[in-house]
Formats: C-alpha cells, sequence, structure tokens
C-alpha cells in the first residue's frame, strides 16, 4: 500500500510539509505541485489500486480535480490555509484540517498528524513567516528561508534539510550564511531599484528578485504602490505591493489576478500589461 502526499514546490511552508511528511512516514511518495501545472498527471500518478491515502498540503487543484480525488476510493486529506481556494470547496467533503487565521500549511499539517505533540521551533518560525506575524524572531526567519533558496538548489535538498532541522532548535551557522546571502541579495535590489520609474508615487521597476523584499525597499523608499514585473516565458509577471494606500486585491482582481490588501499578483499578456500601465496612470 502507498501514501502519496502532494505540496506546495513554491515556498518554504510548502518544503516544510513535505518534511513533515517524511517524518510521519517514512515510505511517503512526495509529490511537489505548483499552481498552474499538471494537475490531471498527478491524479492519473495517485489513482492506483493500492493507493492507501493521498495528502495535500499548502495547495490545491481546482474545483473540478479537487471533486474528483475527493470522491476516490481512498482517504483524501486536504491541509490548507488559502482562504479563497477553502470558500471555493466549501461544499465538498473533504477530509483535513484547514484554517485561514494563525495558521501555516505546516503548523496545521502537524496538528492534523501529531495532535497531541507541540511542533518543533522549525515548524513555529516558518509559519511566522508564511503569514507575516513579524516579531523578534523575522530576521531569523528572513535567513533560513534565504539559506533555503541560496544553499539548496534542489527541491530534495530544500525538503531534506527542514527534515533535518526537525530536531534542531539552534540553526546557528544556516543563520549566518543566509544572512549573508540576505546581504547580497539587499545590494542587488538596491542596484536595480536605480532602474525605477517613479510617477504620482507608484513605483514601476522591472526585476525577477524577490518581489517582497523588492516590494519593501520600494515602498519604504515612498511609494504607495510597488509595480514589480518581468517576462515569464510569453507572459508578464506582475506583483504588486502597497502600503494601505491602494488596495491591491482590488486592482489585481480587476485583470484576473488575486491576493491580500497589501500583496497581490498578475499574470497578464505584454498587451494586457500595457493597459494595466494605462489604467494606474504610467503610460
Ligand atoms: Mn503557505
Amino acid at each position: 500500500m502507498r501514501t502519496y502526499a502532494i505540496y506546495h514546490s513554491a515556498d518554504s511552508d510548502g518544503w516544510c510539509c513535505a518534511a513533515i511528511f517524511k517524518a510521519f512516514n517514512e515510505s511517503v511518495t512526495l509529490i511537489p505541485f505548483n499552481y498552474g501545472e499538471d494537475e490531471t498527471y498527478i491524479i492519473d500518478l495517485v489513482n492506483k489500486s493500492d493507493t492507501e491515502a493521498v495528502y495535500m498540503a499548502d495547495v490545491s487543484f481546482s474545483y473540478q480535480n479537487m471533486k474528483k480525488l475527493s470522491m476516490m476510493p481512498y482517504p483524501f486529506i486536504w491541509i490548507d490555509h488559502h482562504k479563497s481556494a477553502m470558500e471555493q470547496m466549501s461544499n465538498l467533503n473533504i477530509l483535513g484540517y484547514r484554517s485561514f487565521s494563525q495558521h501555516a500549511g505546516c503548523s496545521l499539517l502537524w496538528k492534523q498528524l501529531y495532535p497531541e505533540k507541540e511542533p518543533p521551533p522549525i515548524i513555529e518560525l516558518i509559519r511566522k513567516g508564511d503569514i507575516y506575524e513579524i516579531d523578534n524572531d523575522w530576521q531569523r526567519i528572513e535567513a533560513l528561508k534565504a539559506y533555503l533558496t541560496f544553499f539548496k538548489k534542489t527541491l530534495s535538498e530544500k525538503v531534506d534539510t527542514i527534515y533535518s532541522w526537525l530536531n534542531e532548535s539552534q540553526f546557528k551557522q544556516e543563520i549566518s550564511l543566509g544572512l549573508l546571502a540576505l546581504s547580497i541579495e539587499d545590494a542587488l535590489i538596491e542596484m536595480s531599484a536605480t532602474n525605477a520609474i517613479i510617477k504620482n508615487n507608484i513605483c514601476l521597476l522591472n526585476t525577477s528578485l524577490n518581489a517582497a523584499r523588492v516590494g519593501s525597499y520600494l515602498l519604504t523608499a515612498g511609494c504607495d504602490l510597488a509595480i514589480i514585473y518581468y517576462m515569464r516565458r510569453e507572459n508578464v509577471k506582475v506583483s504588486l505591493r502597497s502600503n494601505g494606500a491602494i488596495d491591491c486585491a482590488a486592482l489585481a482582481k480587476e485583470y484576473g489576478g488575486g491576493g491580500h490588501m497589501n500583496a497581490a499578483g498578475i499574470n497578464l499578456s505584454s498587451e494586457m500589461f500595457n493597459n494595466f500601465l494605462t489604467k494606474v496612470g504610467l503610460l
């Protein structure tokens, strides 16, 4: 019998979920997934006669495919903290812990698999990092994420590193390497920010550097709205960051994107990107 675990491959919360799955069941088959990737392929992969259970953490499929999974003969357990996905699937009867307040994917998954046990320190750090709960740990969290991003290239290296951290509480060397990586990244951000176009308190910058960090740099420099974009294949990937004066989610929604008040994202054709720039008064 085989257990599958589909996890969000795009950030440390998802990697941490994979590490928890591995700690819980060493023979689990881990399946990385990010939004927009092939869901049918994964459904075919897990839908076997010897499947014992299918878990999914910190990510979700389309409504139709979630429905399909929930009707398969094996248990399907979905752990998530993304409000919009939870609302979308609300009439499906799916097992698993889901909550969008205070929780990240990793903390919910821990609660699901180890209801009696306190989560290890790394899970608490990644949880806070994922939901922007900023306190004294913030710099350590950013450093650990940078360490994973810059020093652990492949997904399995990232997952195995977090797996080894489940019994760790200091992370001294990793934090100092992570801080070094962050200071190099900050220098790159500062250099690229000199190319920003600034008009009516809106900053426009073409860069594929970490949008969260670029955004907070531009907002600190005095913008009300930071628009960070780059070409990804034939589309323009746009990240919006605001200090609260402009509702990023509402703006993104008009163009088929989504997110929160202070941070949102959109994927646009170059033609629609021009349209978007005109709308915000930059063209
Ligand atoms: Mn998450």
